[in-house]
């Protein structure tokens, strides 16, 4: 099977993502069939361990959206864990020098170009037995932008050979700059965004990036970015929460 996200991107069609925190595999079925076109277990803030983003990754390929993960680190043994699972692409936390995208790129790409080991578990299920011929063209690596250094180094992070992508993250970014978070995106991020998108698409890659809402997220589709995430599985349970209370008590 080939990686039905990086095809709709590279043909022009951005990318609605959504976003695993939920320790629950039942959230993660209902989310890939839900019309996203990719669902991502989000291993740094989720509420679960590894041996539950494998279980959750499972869960996502019941449906027909591409399963990604947010590993928790930059670590080869993650994320070669969480390919061999099944991931389809991997988003890389803080990424800050191009030293960093190397070893990360490194670990989603099997020799003689990374370090991957072999074992892929899940992979060759639903991947086909070919799957490990074809992996390394299939598999989407994205490095997150989300701090300064990760800003001014941004030209170097995004030509590291075979990274298909940068992800920005738009509440640590906020965090560094020294504007604690509050749910929007300001300005001066959304600055930022406009400079990282026109860097990564002179360079052929590929930008995606966490948002509030839909709203935000259109905002930023229109920007010119290939994927946007509209907040995570709990932003849209208390959302729909919010506005059914609401409804009720009028
Ligand atoms: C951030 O905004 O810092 C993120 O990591 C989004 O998930
Ligand atoms: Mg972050």
């Amino acid at each position: 099977r080939h990686n039905a996200l990086k095809h709709q991107m590279r043909s022009g069609n951005p990318a609605v993502n959504a976003w695993v925190s939920l320790d629950s595999d039942h959230v993660g079925e209902v989310l890939s069939h839900a019309g996203f076109d990719s669902v991502t277990v989000d291993l740094q803030h989720g509420m679960f361990g590894l041996d539950r983003a494998i279980s959750l990754l499972r869960s996502v390929s019941a449906g027909p959206a591409t399963p990604l993960a947010r590993c928790s680190r930059n670590d080869a043994a993650e994320i070669g864990k969480l390919l061999d699972a099944g991931a389809y692409g991997i988003i890389c936390p803080s990424i800050d020098s191009p030293e960093e995208a190397r070893a990360f790129v490194a670990s989603c790409r099997y020799p003689s170009q990374g370090v991957r080991s072999f074992g892929p578990a899940r992979g060759l299920l639903y991947g086909g037995q070919d799957y490990v011929r074809h992996a390394d063209e299939e598999i989407l690596t994205w490095a997150m932008i989300e701090s300064p250094s990760g800003v001014a180094r941004a030209e170097e992070i995004i030509t590291t050979p075979d990274l298909d992508g940068i992800y920005i993250g738009p509440n640590d970014l906020a965090f560094a700059l020294g504007n604690p978070p509050n749910g929007n995106i300001g300005e001066e991020v959304l600055g930022i965004a406009a400079e990282l998108i026109a860097l990564a698409h002179d360079a052929g890659r590929f930008v995606g990036i966490f948002t509030r809402d839909g709203g935000e997220a259109q905002r930023l589709l229109e920007m010119g970015a290939d994927l946007v995430t509209p907040g995570n599985d709990v932003g849209l349970l208390n959302a729909a929460a919010a506005e059914r209370i609401a409804q009720a008590r009028q």
